[in-house]
This record gives structure tokens, C-alpha cells and sequence, in this order.
């Protein structure tokens, strides 16, 4: 039998007033804002590489994560802030490692796309696009492997499905999970491009889900901007995948209201008015209205979460700005695996 050892996550009705609903509004004010911090600095000359912001996505990392436990794993790509942050990770240090300080948690030779937090389950941040897919199929083989009941949680975006390393993982994940050995939720992040190339001009199949199904891997699809519906639908699958030891996948539909980068300034590729129409569906907006309604929050209790917000990613930029940068002997350390074959072999 799998030991079962974690925190337990219970499910939130939707219709109920519970008090995590209000939890996850000020995680998700606390990503917005410290991702628009992240852009501030980038222009201050602070945050050196690359750096992709998550504004407009916050509920789809906010309903699922939150609805894993201590000891599950997450894969995210490169657009990976808040999935750290909603880990569990120090968002000082998280700051630092986009300041390439050594107090960040890759010791600053990581950047933005490359966060890690083994501690809390966060196995990275990827610059490669797909690239981590395989090896978050291998990870929830392990878990299972190793008789746990712990799963994976991968996230990609639509841009990712046509690297070759898509269908891979998605075969292996799909031929382990006929044997209940692949506890996890692949998660798409449809947010409509990929850069400047749009759904419609880089998937031959734009109903992305669909192409999953392919490989055994049921799926469906979520409205990414309604936390309410994404939590719902990782609520139910999550206990679903944790029993059976079988994949599944959630296509998450939303929208970026940032550049793709810190350089996309322009973005021709899209108008002006239809990032304004996308902002009408602000996932932030949408879950404060729904708990006016539900659980009588006010304005007033929205500006205290804005205000702490704002205070402790100040101290998080402050915390990364007097940090040290790396020591010059950090340039050969974390390089290349520390142990040899003889000790691999030992552990086995
Ligand atoms: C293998 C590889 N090819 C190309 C790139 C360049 N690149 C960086 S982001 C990106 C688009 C990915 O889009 P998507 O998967 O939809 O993620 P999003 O940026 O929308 O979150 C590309 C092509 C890369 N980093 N890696
Ligand atoms: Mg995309």
C-alpha cells in the first residue's frame, strides 16, 4: 500500500464561504504584485536575462497548487514565479535568485527560469520549452515507483505541445498510467501564443486537449480565469490520480496580459483591444466579485491584502537588492553531478 503521510488538502465547495477561498484571493493579489514588481526592476537595469510574468494567469497555478499537498512535486517552465511562491518557496528568495544574488534559491546563477525548491516540491523552472515534460513523467514514475502516493503536477504551455519531447512524455506517461505507475496532472496553459505566434497558427489542432486523448491520457478542458472552476476540477481529479496512479491532463484556458517577456514591448502580434477585452475577465477581478457575493468581502478587506501585498514584496526586493552576488568559486560548484557511478550504484 502507498504510505500516506502528508497534510491532507480538503476540497472547497464552491458555494460555501470557506475561509481558503479568501487564502487563495491574497495569494493571488501577492503573485500579481510581486510579479509587477518584477517588471519595475527589470527596467531598473535590477533583474539581469531573461523574465516572463504570469499577470492574467494567477488562477490556474492558484487552483491546482493549492490543492496538492506538502510532499507533491511541481514542474512548471520558464513563466514559473508563482508556482514557487504558491509552493511554499521564500519570496525573498526568489527575488534574490531574479537579482542573481546569492541568496537566491539557486544560489543566483539561475535567473527567473530556472527557480528550484527541492524542500518544497518544486522541482523548477525550465528555459528549454517542453523540455521538462519527460522528466516530470520519469518523477511521477519514481513516486510511484517508490510506493508512495505522492503525484506530479507538470505544467506547459500550448506552445509546448509541438516539441517533440511533448509526445514522448505524453507516450510514456500514457503506457506507465495502463499500469496505475503515473500519478500526474499534466497542466496546459493555454494562454492563446506562443511568443507572437497564436494558437490558431502553431497547432494544426487548436482544441489542445484533444491531442492528449491521443496517448491514453483522458483530459478536459477549464476556465483558467475562474479559480473557482479550476480548484473545483483539481479537487476532483487530483484524489482521482492519487488513487489510480493514471495521468490526466487539464487544458486551463486563459490569457497573458503582459508581454511574453520583459522585451516584448510592442507585441504586434496582438491589439491593444484584445488585451483590453481579456482584462474584462481578470481571474483576481472575477474571484473578488464571487466573494463579495458569497462571503461579504468588502473593498475595504481588498485594499488590506493589496497593502500587505505591496509590503512584503518590498521587503523582497529590499531583501534581494542588499544581498551579495555569487562568490567566484560558485562558477564550479552545482556544474556537473557531485557523486560518481560507484555511489549511484551503492544507493540502488
Ligand atoms: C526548445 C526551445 N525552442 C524555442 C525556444 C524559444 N521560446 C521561448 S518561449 C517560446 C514560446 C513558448 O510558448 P508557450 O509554451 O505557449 O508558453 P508561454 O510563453 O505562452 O507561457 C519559445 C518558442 C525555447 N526556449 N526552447
Ligand atoms: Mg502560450
Amino acid at each position: 500500500m502507498p504510505e500516506t503521510k502528508e497534510n491532507s488538502v480538503s476540497t472547497i465547495d464552491p458555494a460555501a464561504c470557506a475561509p481558503e477561498w479568501t487564502e487563495i484571493l491574497k495569494r493571488m493579489i501577492f503573485i500579481r504584485r510581486f510579479e509587477e514588481a518584477t517588471e519595475r526592476e527589470f527596467r531598473r537595469g535590477k533583474i539581469g536575462g531573461y523574465l516572463h510574468v504570469y499577470i492574467g494567469q494567477e488562477g490556474v497555478a492558484s487552483g491546482i497548487i493549492t490543492a496538492t499537498r506538502d510532499r507533491d512535486v511541481v514542474f512548471s517552465g520558464y513563466r514559473d514565479h508563482a508556482h514557487a511562491i504558491l509552493r511554499g518557496t521564500d519570496p525573498n528568495r526568489i527575488m534574490a535568485e531574479l537579482f542573481g544574488k546569492a541568496s537566491g534559491v539557486s544560489k543566483g546563477k539561475g535567473g527567473s527560469m530556472h527557480l528550484f525548491d527541492v524542500e518544497h516540491g518544486f522541482y523548477g523552472g525550465y528555459g528549454i520549452v517542453g523540455g521538462h515534460l519527460t522528466l516530470a513523467a520519469g518523477a511521477a514514475y519514481a513516486l510511484r515507483y517508490q510506493g508512495t502516493d505522492r503525484i506530479c503536477v507538470c505544467y506547459f504551455g500550448d506552445g509546448a505541445m509541438n516539441i517533440g519531447s511533448f509526445h514522448e512524455a505524453m507516450n510514456m506517461a500514457g503506457l506507465w498510467g495502463n499500469q496505475g505507475l503515473c500519478p500526474i496532472l499534466f497542466v496546459i496553459e493555454n494562454n492563446g501564443y506562443a511568443m507572437g505566434t497564436s494558437v490558431e497558427r502553431h497547432s494544426a489542432l487548436t482544441d489542445l486537449v484533444t491531442r492528449v486523448r491521443a496517448y491514453n491520457i483522458p483530459g478536459e478542458k477549464v476556465d483558467g480565469q475562474d479559480v473557482f472552476a479550476v480548484r473545483g476540477a483539481a479537487d476532483r481529479v487530483i484524489g482521482q490520480i492519487r488513487e489510480t496512479g493514471k495521468p490526466y491532463c487539464l487544458e486551463a484556458v486563459t490569457y497573458r496580459f503582459s508581454g511574453h517577456g520583459a522585451a516584448d514591448i510592442l507585441q504586434p502580434y496582438r491589439s491593444k483591444d484584445e488585451v483590453e477585452q481579456h482584462r474584462h475577465r481578470d481571474p483576481i477581478i472575477i474571484l473578488r466579485n464571487r466573494l463579495r457575493e458569497i462571503c461579504g468581502v468588502t473593498d475595504e478587506d481588498v485594499r488590506k491584502m493589496d497593502e500587505e501585498a505591496n509590503e512584503r514584496v518590498a521587503a523582497a526586493v529590499k531583501f534581494a537588492e542588499e544581498s551579495p552576488v555569487p562568490g567566484g568559486t560558485e562558477l564550479f560548484t552545482d556544474v556537473v553531478a557531485e557523486h560518481g557511478p560507484r555511489q549511484i550504484n551503492q544507493t540502488e
